[in-house]
């Protein structure tokens, strides 16, 4: 075979790579929507990351330029430029071009590889526009272009020679394919939560965020690593003990060194937090490593207490959720060949790592408590004072007939149930007050609408245990309602709903109600909100009559638009509506009810340790960080504007 067959054969095996993913991107980076599109940042990132855990990079920048680009840059090594002699293309290219290509070149200085779908930077170029690189490498600044995921022609050149004291690095720029994404606009407050947990994450490294367009910029570096992520979780809440308890090790296995690092902290919360990572990816699913965790912490503080004498108060041993009640932890393993399983394959599998976490636990946190019994002390009668109140509750039968109650199949009373029994077009409409219910009732389609009215407001369960949470009676029936049960027995099989819907007013009260609701849930029935399926109505501000027809203003500013623009500054009349009962049931119907006109807010919980602290500080005691977090987000998150 000649020289020019041999290339040919490579180029083609190269477009068919990324013909797959234009074709089918979901397949790679899991969506095209708001979420996919942040992916691409974080596969960028992650490599740097990796860069930076391999021990040659410890600053990151990222920029969300004027023209909606991104740009991603980083210190280490520079993605090599040399000749691939596989490919006989330059390296850069094989890289930004073949699958998979992006770790293959020195396997063993990439003893962990970050990346939710760990599928290299070729991925993001296949599912961009254009995308530039810029290495500095091997004594000179190189460049390189593609279009739609293909080279340029005669696009990679060497620019300049390197100055004697300049960094090697790379710099990738990207401008995402409108084609592919639903949206193409960065949100900075989605890219700040992710960024900071890796600087968490990832103890030393300096990852810095800047918004060309907001002309704002933010700079993260931990070296506390996740003690500091758990003192960031709790600087909200009450704690128990000021050190946080934090131990790691090292353990070699047959796939080469796991690591494992943990930090905790009690505090006099009811909410109990435990953040699991593998990889720097947040496993929300859980795995060996959480497991491990909760088994051995059970144990030694069991074994702890009794040897001390401190259980006399109660028959029996703790239970796990007695002891993680209040309780802030932060897990981190980073594993040379992480398995991920799950429906959304952030549930870490490898059952090593099981062992290694509760040996490291019954050494490092056994040895924690021995030397520190003031904090030992605290945990344990945190666990006590809870233990106690569960029986308490269960002696009164409390929980039991409650529990009973809820897994009985009668629906509440006050649900106007729809005709359908197809979750996949069943919406539920969990409406605020019951005038707005009998309105919605009457408005609705009910082959497909169900409605249940909400009366007041209901129980902040940021403040209460689940025995109180479970005597309210709005919760009782929105749990009912929805049928999936709640905390461990959750199942979203039994969904009733695939659209959970909250419509509340327009006003501070409502937004107060559906922060209520919405902490409720993710507290209680997080995979209802992590599978989509929840969203806030948006009811009109304003409607506006000229000449004849109606408009409708979602804000201020759409009111100040259709008033000059469409109204020509004359309007006939407009209409404030200050809640939902003012309207009335064909209004409803039209303007926040029929799917053909109506705007949804799917609720995204993206990043579960960012929305835990923001329930904590909204919901908490504290009232000056409150302020403070409102005051700094009502801007970019419209449904925290309490
Ligand atoms: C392949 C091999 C090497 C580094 C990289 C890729 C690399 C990729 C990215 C992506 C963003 N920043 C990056 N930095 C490095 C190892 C090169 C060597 O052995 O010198």
């Amino acid at each position: 075979m000649s020289q020019e067959k041999e290339y040919g054969a490579g180029q083609i095996q190269v477009l068919e790579g990324l013909e797959a993913v234009r074709k089918r991107p979901a397949m790679y980076i899991g969506s095209t929507d708001t979420r996919g599109l942040h992916h691409l940042v974080y596969e960028v990132v992650d490599n740097s990351i990796d860069e930076a855990l391999a021990g040659y990079c410890d600053t990151i920048e990222v920029t969300i330029n004027d023209d909606h680009s991104v740009t991603v840059s980083d210190d280490g090594r520079g993605i090599p430029v040399d000749t691939h002699a596989e490919y006989d293309r330059p390296a850069l290219e094989v890289i930004m071009t073949v699958l998979h290509a992006g770790g293959k070149f020195d396997n063993k200085s990439y003893q962990v590889s970050g990346g939710l779908h760990g599928v290299g930077v070729s991925v993001v170029n296949a599912l961009s526009k254009w995308l530039e690189v810029e290495v500095k490498r091997d004594g000179a600044v190189w460049r390189h272009r593609f279009d739609h995921g293909e080279p340029e022609a005669d696009a990679f050149r060497e620019v300049r020679t390197m100055d004697p004291d300049e960094e090697t690095g790379t710099e990738i720029t990207f401008w995402p394919d409108d084609d592919i994404f639903e949206t193409t606009e960065f949100v900075y407050s989605t890219l700040e939560s992710r960024l900071r947990e890796l600087a968490f994450l990832n103890p030393g490294v300096s990852i810095s965020l800047r918004s060309e367009p907001e002309d704002k910029e933010t700079t993260f570096q931990y070296d506390g690593g996740i003690r500091e992520f758990v003192e960031y979780l709790n600087e909200t809440r009450t704690v128990l003990h000021d050190e946080v308890v934090f131990f790691d090790e090292e353990v070699e296995t047959s796939d080469g060194v796991v690591q494992l690092e943990i930090a905790m902290q009690a505090t006099d919360g009811v909410q109990g937090s435990v953040h699991a990572f593998a990889n720097n990816i947040n496993t929300r699913e859980g795995g060996t490593h959480l497991t491990g965790f909760k088994t051995a912490l059970t144990r030694v503080v069991n074994d702890y207490a009794s040897s001390h004498g401190l259980t006399s108060d109660i028959d029996g041993n703790l239970k796990g959720e007695d002891i993680r009640e209040g309780l802030t932890a932060v897990i981190s393993v980073k594993h040379p060949d992480p398995q991920f399983e799950g429906q959304t394959k952030t549930k870490l599998g490898n059952s090593e790592v099981r062992g290694i976490v509760e040996s490291a636990m019954h050494e490092g946190l056994g040895t924690y408590l021995e030397e520190h019994p003031n904090v030992a002390e605290a945990i344990v009668s945190k666990a006590v004072e809870a233990a106690k109140a569960r029986m308490a509750a269960k002696k009164a039968e409390e929980l039991t007939r409650r529990k009973s109650a809820l897994e009985t199949t009668s629906l509440p009373g006050k649900l106007a149930d729809c005709q359908t029994r197809d979750p996949e077009e069943a919406e539920l409409f969990i409406v605020e007050g019951d005038s707005a219910g009998g309105s919605a009732k009457q408005g609705r389609a009910p082959e497909f609408q169900a409605i249940l009215p909400l009366r007041g407001k209901i129980l902040n369960v940021e403040k209460n245990r689940l025995d109180r949470v479970l005597e309210n009676e709005q919760i009782r029936n929105i749990i009912t309602a929805v049928g999936t049960g709640i905390g461990e027995e959750f199942d979203i099989e039994d969904a009733r709903y695939q659209k959970v819907i909250m419509m509340t007013d327009a006003d501070v009260d409502g937004a107060h109600i559906r922060t209520l609701l919405l902490t409720f849930l993710y507290r209680h029935m997080r995979p209802l909100l992590e599978a989509g399926y929840v969203y806030a109505a948006q009811p009109p501000l304003y409607r506006i009559r000229y000449k004849g027809e109606t408009y409708d203003a979602m804000t201020e500013a759409d009111r100040e638009r259709i008033v000059e623009e469409v109204c020509d500054g004359n309007p006939d009349q407009v209409q404030r509506f200050k809640g939902l009962g003012e309207m009335n049931p064909e209004q409803l119907w039209d303007t926040t009810m029929n799917p053909d006109n109506r705007i949804l807010k799917q609720i995204a919980i993206e990043d579960a340790a960012a929305a835990d602290r923001m329930f904590s500080v909204l919901m908490g005691d504290a009232v000056g960080p409150r302020k403070q977090f409102i005051k700094e987000h009502s801007t970019d998150a419209e449904w925290v504007d309490i």
